[in-house]
């Protein structure tokens, strides 16, 4: 018995299978939609565990992002892993504690890449299982391999550890070089104008805060006496990139566009962003629609002003019919500060604000309120709303968003805490090392071990206590949330205990 297929009835066949195999594709997509939801970090900077009115406070208001910590699970033991910026961003972004890397500190503006390009990353691992990755906002993670030449394409940067579009300032907003970044290029470069940038010495004729001060709008109180950028001192020395300089009182509207942009060009598709807001680290240049929004100084209008663009950028998601399908993760990379550099109002001005709540210490310091953050997942009509006494820490979300999305990514140090953060479980992690500068402590239960350090008991400019002593200090944090009663001598068992997991986990 022979077959014979005449040329009409192969066309037909072949169409029947190509309609077919087409067809399989659109559910496949709309599948990979259903179960991948959008996922965005807002991460601020400086903001502590008692600037937010959901976590207590009452002398400023902030609906918006109490918006997203009333409405998703709000995490009352949710850590940075740091109390400064550079290792809570490396730790966030690679599942890995800072201690581990000696070059995870505050850096400078011409800081080499702090991340390993071939190291696995929270973007690489979403952009693995088919999201579109951007960060909008401050990366302090470094750029390039040493001696950037910012006139050029820089290399390695958030593009080449995960990002697939990065629109950035390079480090902080009191370090030069004050210009974005977009891609690896700075955004409105004139090439007649090359930018040059130095830590170390100044280039000849260029006015500093040291020397300049008439040409001031906002005064140095420590530090920050390099070069004058819109009238602000700055750390580090630049030169030329006249075009380029960002607007310091426009930067929190510039980083909501961009953020907006990047949502409405890729609502379609599963997208992650990272927006990494500027506020309310110094210099705190409010947008003049914010100024006097507290009553609290320029600290509190940015923060106020920081809020506005939280909600702006909420209803963006809104319009465009993504907020259900939306994961948003809020929390701060360390804990707050006052006067951190400038003369700003920040300490005159407070008032009966208490930046950190019941906390103790502040940035930089191993007590509380160094590490301890306002720390929220929402994510409207999946995860229902409460109270989380859980431990968590920010290093967490490496192994937890892989489990969400269906990877077997792992950051070494990140524990997979999925069902904690959608609120399905109450069980957090046994235990957590937490750094400051260099010095770490370790969080079991509800008790905190913090080994004996040298060094200042507090720090004398920012006027902040370190958690240094000369012995062992012991907390019960249920019972004494603001560390008054060192335990460590009435509970020496509990002491004994404690120190050999620290030495465990330290590797000592
Ligand atoms: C410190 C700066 C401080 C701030 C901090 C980084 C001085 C005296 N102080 O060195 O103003 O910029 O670095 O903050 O220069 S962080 O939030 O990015 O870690
Ligand atoms: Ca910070």
């Amino acid at each position: 018995l022979t077959f014979k297929l005449n040329p009409l009835t192969c066309f037909l066949l072949l169409l029947s299978v190509l309609l077919a195999c087409n067809q399989k594709k659109g559910t496949e997509d709309q599948v990979t939609a259903k179960t991948q939801p959008n996922i965005i970090v807002i991460y601020m900077d400086d903001l502590g565990y008692g600037d937010m009115s959901a976590y207590g406070a009452t002398e400023i208001s902030t609906p918006n992002m109490d918006r997203l910590a009333n409405e998703g699970v709000r995490f009352t033991n949710g850590y940075a892993s740091s109390a400064t910026c550079t290792p809570s961003r490396y730790a966030l972004l690679t599942g890995t504690y800072p201690w581990r890397n000696k070059d995870a500190k505050i850096l400078p503006g011409t800081a080499p890449l702090l991340i390993d390009t071939a190291q696995m990353t929270l973007p690489k691992m979403l952009k693995q299982q088919g999201y579109y990755t951007g960060i909008v906002g401050k990366w302090h993670l470094g750029l390039g391999s040493g001696n950037v030449d910012w006139n050029q394409k820089i290399s390695p940067s958030p593009n080449e550890v995960g990002f697939d579009y990065s629109h950035i300032l390079a480090a902080t907003q009191d370090r030069v070089p004050t210009v974005y970044i977009e891609d690896g290029y700075v955004v409105n470069l004139d090439p007649n104008d090359p930018i040059e940038v130095d830590y170390q010495k100044n280039f000849e004729g260029e006015p500093t805060g040291k020397d300049n001060p008439e040409m001031l709008t906002m005064k140095w109180h420590h530090g920050h006496n390099n070069s004058i950028v819109n009238g602000v001192p700055r750390i580090g020395f630049m030169k030329g990139g006249e075009a380029a300089k960002w607007s310091d009182v426009d930067m929190a509207d510039h980083f909501l566009e961009k953020a907006k942009a990047f949502v409405k060009g890729h609502k379609n598709e599963p997208f992650f962003l990272y927006y990494a807001l500027q506020q309310p680290h110094v210099p705190r240049t409010p947008n003049p629609r914010f100024e006097g929004a507290t009553g609290m100084g320029p600290r509190g209008d940015v923060i106020a002003e920081a809020d506005w663009c939280i909600g702006e950028f909420i209803k963006t998601l809104e319009e465009e019919g993504i907020l259900e399908n939306t994961l948003i993760v809020f929390s701060s990379d360390n804990g707050p500060v006052l006067n951190d550099g400038y003369y700003d109002d920040a300490v005159e001005k407070l008032g009966g604000h208490r930046p950190a709540g019941p906390l103790r210490g502040g940035k930089y310091s191993l007590f509380e309120a160094g590490t301890r953050v306002p720390f929220s997942v929402y994510w409207k009509g999946k995860v229902t709303p409460k109270v989380s006494d859980a431990l968590v820490c920010q290093v967490d979300l490496m192994s937890s968003l892989a489990d969400l999305v269906d990877s077997d990514q792992k950051g070494t140090d990140s524990k997979d805490l999925l069902d904690t953060f959608l609120g399905n479980s109450n069980e957090g992690r046994d235990e957590l090392i937490i750094e400051a500068s260099g010095r770490t402590a370790l969080r079991q239960g509800d008790w905190i071990m913090i080994p004996p350090y040298k060094g200042p008991a507090v720090a004398k400019a920012v006027n902040i206590e370190l958690g240094n002593d000369d012995e062992y200090q012991l907390y019960n944090l249920k019972e004494d949330i603001g560390q008054q009663k060192n335990l460590a001598s009435s509970k020496p068992e509990k002491l004994q205990k404690m120190v050999a997991a620290y030495e465990k986990q330290r590797g000592s």
